[in-house]
């Protein structure tokens, strides 16, 4: 429970103890009135900043990276969010080794496992060093297996749902997939790890969405380099949706949190299509104005809903619009009696026309590569003349995903 809050304006930070002197002795004096036990800084203190104000002020203080990093552990279900989790609070205690210890000996009468010459922190130090060694070693054994998978992947089309904590990515998953064990809550770090599942679009046109961490301002720096290994997903990605709450009323603010974690993390030139969730919670009358006002900011926008199944709509069609510029239209032709290879093209492609020619089949389709090289592979000619079209194929795909207009956008070829 908050018993009190205390803010002050600073220009400088005191090194010594984060807060002025002046500020130290009044949160001393609140400290005292409303008996309270723990103090948070909604900020990231040095070691020597957390143990000064906790000898100042006789109590235990937690900062913002500290209190991020509970809020992890306490929601970290698979075994990799655990592994990163723990890593992640390692790499935090370990130059906070002498006041942990001071807390621990008040605790438990430190007990020391102490080697031969060695100080009781040496000794901790060193445990603690060699168990961050190995939770790397366990965690790079994961990022292999990721890279296993998402070879396997290599072909279809992949998408990445990326934004603030909360904003409503794994709903949206849920609602585009379907798949009922994606887990949702009002909570802050619902998700922690990745997790993919496949959507239909229709017309065999599929996509691969993966649902990734939320992000938050000021997220603590060693934590964003533990969660790298999640974020490989994101860099993998052939589009990444930014999912957006737009009846926050700090979305703008959210927005470029989110941007300029991305950018610290490297993921540059991706493709972005701008998601704004939650409208169903907007009155019509300001999100008329606030359509207008997107729309000219951001061309690659949708408005959506994940409440209900339509809500999701524009996100669907602007999807569709995506995969179907991937994947341009080809001429085949084909034997009449070929009906190995006409009955895969209808499974794996959208056949747009199909008409006889003396004892040919000609098909208009929408393939991938890989089936179009299987097809000339078995004596079928495919004629993609969408090739020379390439560039601009992919241009559009990643400039024209406008709202409303995105079906129009993927009709290139
Ligand atoms: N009204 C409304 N609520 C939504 C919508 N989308 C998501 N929510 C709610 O918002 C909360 C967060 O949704 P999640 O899908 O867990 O959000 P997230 O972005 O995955 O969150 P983290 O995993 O914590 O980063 C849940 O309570 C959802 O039910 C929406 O379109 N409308
Ligand atoms: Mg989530």
């Amino acid at each position: 429970m908050v018993v009190g809050t205390i803010t002050q304006q600073i220009d400088r930070r005191n090194p010594a103890t984060y807060l002025g002197k002046g500020k130290i002795e009044e949160l001393g004096t609140l400290i005292d009135e409303k008996s309270a036990t723990l103090i948070i800084f909604d900020d990231e203190l040095t070691p020597a900043q957390g143990k000064n104000v906790e000898d100042a002020t006789g109590k235990r203080v937690m900062d913002r990276a500290e209190l991020i990093l509970d809020i992890f552990a306490t929601r970290a279900r698979t075994s990799e969010a655990k592994l990163q989790v723990e890593l992640a609070q390692l790499e935090y205690m370990l130059p906070r080794l002498t006041r942990m210890w001071t807390h621990l000996e008040k605790t438990r009468g430190g007990i020391g496992m102490r080697g031969p010459g060695e100080t009781q922190l040496e000794t901790d130090r060193r445990l603690v060093n060699h168990r961050i060694r190995q939770l790397k070693d366990k965690l790079a054994d994961v990022t292999r297996a990721r890279e296993i998978q998402r070879q396997g992947r290599r072909g279809t089309f992949r998408a990445s749902l990326v934004g603030y904590t909360n904003a409503g990515k794994s709903s949206i998953l849920r609602g585009l997939s379907g798949a009922r064990d994606v887990f949702v809550e009002d909570r802050l770090f619902a998700t922690l790890d990745p997790l993919t599942r496949e959507v239909d679009l229709g017309e065999n046109n599929r996509v691969l969405l993966t649902d990734t961490v939320g992000f938050i301002r000021k997220l603590p720096h060693h934590l964003v380099a533990s969660f790298r290994a999640t974020l490989e997903e994101v860099s993998d990605a052939d589009l990444l949706l930014h999912v957006i709450d737009a009846s926050h009323p700090g979305w703008e603010e959210q927005r470029h949190v989110v941007n300029s974690v991305l950018d610290e993390l490297g993921v540059h030139d991706k493709p972005v299509l701008h998601v704004f969730n939650k409208i169903d919670r907007i009155p019509s009358e300001t999100l008329i104005p606030l359509e207008e006002r997107v729309r000219n900011l951001l061309p690659n926008s949708v408005f959506v809903s994940a409440e209900s199944d339509s809500g999701l709509e524009p996100l669907r069609r602007a999807l569709l619009a995506k995969t179907r510029a991937l994947r341009p239209v080809s001429e085949i032709r084909l034997g009449a009696s070929e009906g190995r290879l006409l009955a895969e093209i209808h499974r794996l492609g959208e056949v747009v026309e199909q008409q006889t020619d003396g004892a040919d089949l000609v098909l208009r389709a929408r393939i991938d590569d890989a089936l179009a090289g299987r097809l000339r592979r078995a004596g079928a000619q495919v004629d993609d003349g969408s090739k020379a079209n390439g560039a601009r194929v992919r241009a559009a795909a990643r400039d024209g995903l406008g709202g409303n207009n995105a079906d129009a956008a993927g009709d290139v070829s």
